[in-house]
């Protein structure tokens, strides 16, 4: 059949235009992630780039002209397309003294996860209007008008992680503008803690829709919860001690496509290593250490300090060493794997 090459070529030229391709020209389905991510693994400096890079547009554009002024992390092996990972796209978001984001809806769902700031900036979700203090979760729910201020003084800086490469990837993407710079508050503040962030609930609502009615996870209690468990000692040698954030109705994810968590590894600490097949950011809230990710003449060493921004890909392996008390935020499309039927662990090399 060698002797045929020039027939394949003439065969191959003809189906193409037949709007069909030879699968077995090509390799449909690699064997393994790393045949198949682009990404790479990533740490964006906050104090020393983002921050500084940020500071600097906030004297060439206003909040109100950007819409959102956000610089788009976007990871050095996608080619510039609005992706940290594979699957997520991450921001980050500066709002000044007085400024207005203004009230929008769209159809990828957004977290936020407050970096620095100091005074009363806030985000108003669904209705209702919440303070942002470093190291809270906000949940801004798919389809969910939102607009973002700030009545105190100086900078303020969030992460925002949202679900749009997802979105594009089936298609349904929307976006509206609010006819108004503020969409009208229909809740006091507090309200949705108070239903249900009390481990109690209304006795005769029902909460039916897919994300937690609780859209913002004060870092207070959260830290608090995993400085409680601290004494149990049950650490995970590769994760140390890990919170997921939950919907309070499910206990499930807090976020339909983002799994949301919050570890502690003492100073000290080394994470075994350990791949999984989900993509991860991870934000350091408190602590130093250093992220190694890859193996053999592939291994690079992320030294991290709070607020970075470090993006891990699929099944990449990795550990973390907490060279002081650490605190890390990450985020990760877990939840999205695993209602797909596609989230994997490796724990150690077998
Ligand atoms: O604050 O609503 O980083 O809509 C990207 C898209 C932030 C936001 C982003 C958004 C927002």
């Amino acid at each position: 059949m060698a002797e045929n090459t020039a027939a394949r070529e003439a065969y191959y030229a003809k189906v193409a235009k037949l709007d069909v391709s030879p699968l077995w020209t090509t390799r449909l389905v690699p064997p393994r992630p790393e045949d198949q991510v682009r990404s790479v693994a990533h740490l964006w400096d906050f104090d020393d780039v983002i921050r500084p890079a940020l500071l600097e547009a906030g004297g060439l554009i206003t909040a109100q002209e950007a819409n959102r002024r956000v610089l788009s992390l976007e990871n050095p092996g996608l080619g510039g397309s609005h992706r940290v990972l594979e699957s997520l796209y991450a921001g980050v978001q500066m709002i000044l003294p007085g400024e207005c984001a203004p009230a929008h809806k769209h159809s990828p769902a957004a977290l936020r996860f407050i970096l620095e700031g100091q005074g009363d900036a806030w985000t108003a979700v669904a209705g209702e209007k919440s303070v942002m203090r470093p190291g809270d979760f906000i949940i801004t729910p798919s389809d969910a008008w939102h607009d973002h201020g700030h009545d105190g003084e100086g900078p303020y800086f969030w992460l925002d992680g949202l679900d749009i490469p997802m979105v594009a990837t089936f298609g349904p993407m929307f976006f509206d503008h609010y006819p108004a710079d503020r969409a009208p508050q229909s809740r006091p503040s507090g309200d949705s803690m108070a239903r249900f962030g009390a481990n109690m609930r209304p006795v005769n609502e029902r909460w039916t829709r897919l994300e937690s009615p609780i859209f913002s996870y004060p870092y207070e209690r959260s830290r608090a919860a995993l400085e409680k468990l601290r004494t149990a000692q049950e650490w995970d040698p590769f994760a140390g001690l890990k919170l997921t954030y939950i919907d309070p109705t499910t206990g499930g994810s807090a976020m339909p496509t983002i799994s949301t968590f919050l570890q502690l590894l003492p100073k000290g600490f080394e994470t075994k290593t350990y791949r999984t097949t989900e993509n991860t950011i991870f934000s350091p809230v408190e602590g130093r250490g250093r992220l190694i990710v890859g193996e053999g003449d592939k291994q690079r060493t992320f030294a991290f300090k709070p607020r970075d921004v470090v993006a891990v890909p699929c099944w990449v392996p990795h550990r973390i060493i907490a060279d002081e008390e650490t605190v890390l935020f990450s985020f990760s499309d877990r939840i999205a794997q695993e209602k797909l039927g596609l989230w994997r662990e490796m724990r150690g090399n077998a």
